[in-house]
C-alpha cells in the first residue's frame, strides 16, 4: 500500500526490547509510517524483578481530540499489550473515530505465554480482551492466550486436533481470521491460520533451542508490515518466523530480557 499510515497502541516499556520499542523501528524500517498510541509507560517489562508503571489511559481521549481537530485517520491498527481492561472501549472508540475505509484491525491479545497470564493481569482483562477481539480482522492469540480467552485447560503437549478445537472455540467470539502462533508439536514449531471462510492451516517452522521474551512482539509487526504490503497470510506468517527465527540465532546467551532484534534490522 503506497503511503500507508499505521497505528500501534500498547505500552511503551522503557528497556525489554518489547511492545513499542519494536513495532516502531519494525514497522518504519518497511516503510510504514508508524503513529503510537502508548498506553502506559513502564521502567522495564514485567519479566523483570519489578517495574514501575504510569497508566496513560486518562490521556487518551485528550489525544483523540486533537486527532479529531485535525482529522487524522489510519490505515491499519496493530494492538499489542494494552495493560487495563478499560482501555479495551477506548480501542473500539479509536477504530471508530480513525479507521480509513478499508483499514485492517489486527489484535495481539499478549497477557500471557507458557499456560500463564504475565503479571498484573487477570480474568476479567482476559473477559474484556475476548470482547475487543469481535472488532479485529485478524487475532495473533499464542496458545496460553486462546486456552485462557476460550475457558480451556491448557496443555503443555497437545495436537492439531487440540489446535482445531481453539480456533473452534475462538470462532465463536470472533469472526477475524486467526492466526495462532507458538503452535509446538512433532518437533517442530509454526502458526495455525484459520480463515474467516472456515480454511484452516499450519505453516510449519524449524524448532529453535531457544524461547525469548519479546519474540511474539516482533512476530506481530513483521506480520502487520507484511500484511499492509499486500502479502496472503502464509507469506505473512512465514517472514514474521523467519525473522524471529533469526533474531533467536543472533541474540547472545546472556542477553536475558528480549532478543537483538535490531541486528536483524540492520541486515
Ligand atoms: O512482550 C509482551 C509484553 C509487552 N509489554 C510488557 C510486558 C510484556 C510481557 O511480559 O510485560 C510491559
Amino acid at each position: 500500500m503506497e503511503n500507508c499510515r499505521v497505528l500501534t497502541m500498547q505500552d511503551l516499556s522503557c528497556v525489554g526490547q518489547c511492545s513499542l520499542t519494536v513495532a516502531l523501528p519494525i514497522l518504519s524500517r518497511y516503510g510504514i509510517e508508524t503513529c503510537v498510541l502508548p498506553t502506559a509507560v513502564l521502567s522495564n517489562h514485567t519479566m523483570f524483578k519489578g517495574w514501575s508503571y504510569l497508566d496513560l489511559t486518562d490521556e487518551i481521549p485528550n489525544i483523540f481530540e486533537y486527532w479529531q481537530k485535525n482529522d487524522l485517520k489510519f490505515d491499519g491498527f496493530l494492538l499489542g499489550y494494552l495493560g487495563k481492561a478499560r482501555l479495551m472501549d477506548i480501542a473500539v472508540e479509536c477504530f471508530e473515530k480513525f479507521a480509513n475505509e478499508g483499514a485492517k484491525i489486527i489484535i495481539d491479545p499478549v497477557f500471557g505465554d507458557n499456560g500463564k497470564l504475565y503479571g498484573g493481569f487477570d480474568l476479567q482483562y482476559v473477559k474484556e480482551m475476548g470482547k475487543l477481539l469481535g472488532h479485529a480482522d485478524i487475532i495473533l492469540p499464542n496458545v496460553t492466550e486462546a486456552c485462557y480467552l476460550t475457558g480451556t485447560q491448557y496443555r503443555e503437549v497437545y495436537d492439531g486436533e487440540f489446535v482445531d478445537e481453539l480456533c473452534r472455540k475462538l470462532r465463536k467470539m470472533t469472526a477475524a481470521d486467526i492466526v495462532m502462533t507458538g503452535v509446538e508439536y512433532g518437533g517442530k514449531i509454526g502458526e495455525k491460520i484459520y480463515l474467516k471462510d472456515g480454511k484452516g492451516k499450519m505453516t510449519w517452522h524449524v524448532l529453535l533451542p531457544s524461547k525469548k521474551h519479546g519474540t511474539g512482539d516482533i512476530f506481530a509487526s513483521v506480520f502487520t508490515a507484511n500484511l499492509l504490503g499486500g502479502k496472503d497470510m502464509k507469506s505473512c506468517c512465514d517472514a514474521a518466523a523467519e525473522f524471529v527465527a533469526d533474531c533467536l540465532k543472533i541474540t547472545g546467551k546472556d542477553h536475558f530480557y528480549g532478543v537483538e532484534f535490531e541486528k536483524v534490522l540492520k541486515g
